[in-house]
């Protein structure tokens, strides 16, 4: 941390980045820093590879997300954080130009490093049994002193809620309570936040979650539940389904079911796939083993473009199924 803390004193111009599809714990952790560096006089901007998620829009009101363009290309940086993720393949083709150039990179994520990538960064902060990146931003402004505003601390609450599925899943330890806890001291009110995020979705959206329900089929002595759901079901239905983590809530519910499995073909034909278990399946074993990656008790994997619903399933069902 400190000498992440020595890169961002030495700083003048910094970029924010972070994955692909950025969830709640990316954009929240890119927030916190944003405010950090704003608090500091930096001259900071937050580039993603894509827009963000709609749910966290209202983190947008506070902290402006830039979207990559390749025509564009990234500012130039003389530091660069890259949030909730430290491989940069998961950057897309941002990655391959913040790789390229000059300043300092560093890294705020609590994934387990899988992939040494030498020379890459400069420093890490990096803390796999953190419940959320977001939890280390707020640790490293703590640890410079730097008191955030409210749009920041709304920020981390965001963060830890999103990846502990609103502090309900293993990883929702003493720390991540804690650190709740400092936030609403601060002036975080949950259940706003609540609704902005998770009472906020479209018509059509229940009717996607009934669609992928719908289609679920257990294996393994009912230990394992998978669903699937084609663009050409909801588009006849006439719904849609962003998120899939009431699916995926809703699946991991029923009592015999360890391991569950959403696979989701998105506009365009590509297929990913979302992985949760409750107790004993690594999940980001089998992610891994197909190009995706996570944490034990959920993870993810966006399949290659060209492999279809049908053959995501298969695979993912040999890996899930022994
Ligand atoms: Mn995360």
């Amino acid at each position: 941390m400190e000498t992440v803390a020595t890169l961002l004193a030495n700083a003048e111009k910094v970029l924010i980045t972070g994955h692909v599809k950025a969830d709640g714990d990316c954009l929240g952790t890119e927030s916190v820093l944003f405010h950090l560096c704003k608090a500091m006089g930096k001259d900071v901007r937050v580039m993603n590879p894509d827009a963000p998620d709609s749910r966290f829009a209202f983190l947008a009101e506070y902290c402006d997300f830039e979207v990559f363009d390749q025509e564009v290309g990234i500012p130039t940086f003389d530091l660069a954080f890259v949030c909730d993720c430290s491989v940069l393949s998961r950057l897309g083709a941002l990655g391959v130009e913040l790789a390229a150039a000059s300043g300092n990179r560093v890294v705020v994520d609590h994934h387990p490093l899988d992939q040494a990538e030498p020379g890459l960064w400069q420093a890490m902060i990096l803390e796999p049994t953190a419940a959320a990146s977001g939890l280390l931003a707020v640790r490293f402004a703590e640890h410079l002193g730097v008191e955030l505003p409210l749009p920041a601390l709304e920020a981390a609450f965001a963060a830890i809620a999103a990846d502990t599925g609103w502090f309900k899943y293993s990883n929702a330890d003493s720390p991540a309570w804690e650190c709740a806890a400092k936030l609403v001291e601060g002036g975080v009110v949950p259940d706003t936040l609540y609704r902005a995020i998770h009472q906020n979705s479209l018509q059509e959206h229940p009717k996607g979650i009934g669609l992928a329900l719908s289609n679920v089929e257990y294996f393994s002595e009912g230990r394992v539940a998978m669903t699937k759901i084609s663009q050409a079901e909801l588009q006849s239905a006439g719904a849609i389904l962003d998120d899939t983590d009431e699916v995926l809530d809703i699946l991991r519910a029923v009592k015999t079911v360890d391991a569950v499995a959403v696979l989701l073909e998105r506009t365009g034909g590509s297929v990913k796939a979302s992985l949760r278990s409750k107790v004993d399946t690594d999940v980001r074993e089998i992610a891994t083993r197909l190009g995706g990656g996570g944490h034990v008790r959920a993870s993810g994997i966006s399949f290659q473009e060209g492999v279809s619903l049908e053959e995501a399933w298969d695979l993912l069902r040999r890996e899930l199924c022994i």
